[in-house]
């Protein structure tokens, strides 16, 4: 929102405005394209949808480093494992961001990772195929990342501020991640008969799941409805998911590879490309537990959660002294007039506590 509109929206907060002219403003802020900050009044009903989409896709980038850090170790050569490495970096930082945008809306993160944990928050399908050479690694940074960009540009304008500016950051570096995902699928297209199958392989498996992620056709999609009208979504599933086949196809074709689908066809009269039937049960499948991977993926992410415990305590203590510092010297700022120093000065205090 503007600040003239936030102050308004705070002020009428304060006099306790009924609800109707509380959601006016609100209104007019999404409809105007303005962005909803924290502080701003919103709709339980936007807050809740919010903290759905944005844990459901931060807990997708952490899950999602599991399937590509499995290659890591055998990356064909220290200049691919070195990309390799920075890859699954960011996307542990993007989940970094999201998980800070879902706080701004008054979720904490370990109820989040609790409900990833148990179940109860969903990461992307994608994420529950397993990446059996390294040709998938390719496939996942040229499709599964390109399908990401595809998805998250339009987030960049969603109508709530700090997850359209978390997404800025992230689409530049899925833009990275697409195209190195493209130059390893291509040298191994041009590389021996061998190497060019296996990324032949790779790309018939990643293909539908890509197409998947956008969720499921609009007519079944329950979310997308009041998203759009809130300017959380700018298009529907079914509009991006074209998008992307329409993006790809020619990429395809430059890379010498086929997509496993008889049914792509330029149509002319609609300016897109048609494609066959996507398999929906299997989607829902996936979502309900059933894929390849979706046991490993979520005991590995609890067993990494438990690995972790002392890094969150020690981080946990560090601030609790660094919290009791800075209490101990705001209390000797109070104590103390300027000139009535006990002798102590704040410096020599902060070395000392630093040091115990
Ligand atoms: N997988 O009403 P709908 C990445 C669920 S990370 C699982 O259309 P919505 C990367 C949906 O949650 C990529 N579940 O939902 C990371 C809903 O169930 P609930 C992740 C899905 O939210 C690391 C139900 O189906 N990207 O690229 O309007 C390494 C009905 O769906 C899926 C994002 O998260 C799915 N694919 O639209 C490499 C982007 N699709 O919640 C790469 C942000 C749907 O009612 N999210 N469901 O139980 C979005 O844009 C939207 O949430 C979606 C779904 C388009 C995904």
């Amino acid at each position: 929102m503007t600040a003239g509109t936030a102050e308004t929206t705070t002020a009428t907060a304060g006099t306790e405005a009924p609800q109707a002219a509380l959601e006016a403003v609100f209104d007019a802020a999404v409809a105007a394209d303005e962005r909803i900050e924290p502080r701003d009044w919103m709709p339980d009903a936007y807050r809740a949808g919010l903290i759905r989409q944005i844990a459901q896709h931060a807990h997708s980038e952490i899950i999602g480093m599991q399937p590509e850090a499995n290659w890591i170790t055998r990356a064909p050569s220290l200049r691919r494992k070195a990309i390799l490495m920075a890859k699954v970096q960011d996307e542990a930082g993007h989940g970094l961001y999201l998980y800070s945008a879902a706080e701004t809306l008054g979720a904490s993160r370990d109820e989040l990772l609790d409900k990833l944990h148990s179940g109860r928050q969903k990461y992307s399908s994608i994420f529950n195929y397993p990446t059996l050479t390294w040709a998938d690694v390719g496939a996942i940074g040229w499709l599964v990342d390109g399908a990401a960009i595809t998805n998250q540009v339009p987030l960049c304008r969603c109508s709530y501020g700090p997850y359209a500016r978390a997404m800025v950051r992230v689409c530049k570096e899925e833009s990275f991640h697409q195209r190195q995902g493209y130059e390893a699928l291509l040298a191994l297209s041009r590389g021996t008969e061998a190497q060019h199958a296996m990324a032949q392989d790779a790309v018939n498996r990643w293909w539908w799941p890509s197409l998947m992620m956008f969720g499921p056709p609009d007519d079944e999609s329950t979310h997308s409805a009041q998203a759009m009208a809130w300017k959380i979504k700018r298009h529907s599933n079914d509009e991006l998911r074209q998008r992307f086949v329409d993006i790809a196809v020619p990429q395809a074709e430059s890379l010498g590879l086929t997509l496993p689908d008889p049914d792509l066809k330029w149509n002319e009269e609609r300016g897109h490309y048609d494609f066959g039937p996507i398999d929906w049960a299997e989607f829902w499948d996936v979502l309900k537990g059933n894929g390849p991977c979706n046991e490993q993926r979520l005991n590995k992410r609890r067993q990494a959660h438990e690995d972790g415990a002392w890094v969150r305590d020690a981080a946990a203590a560090y601030a609790q002294k660094h919290q009791q510092h800075t209490g101990h010297q705001a209390e000797d700022h109070a104590g103390h007039e300027p000139g009535h120093d006990t002798g102590r000065t704040a410096g020599q205090h902060t070395d000392g506590e630093a040091r115990a």
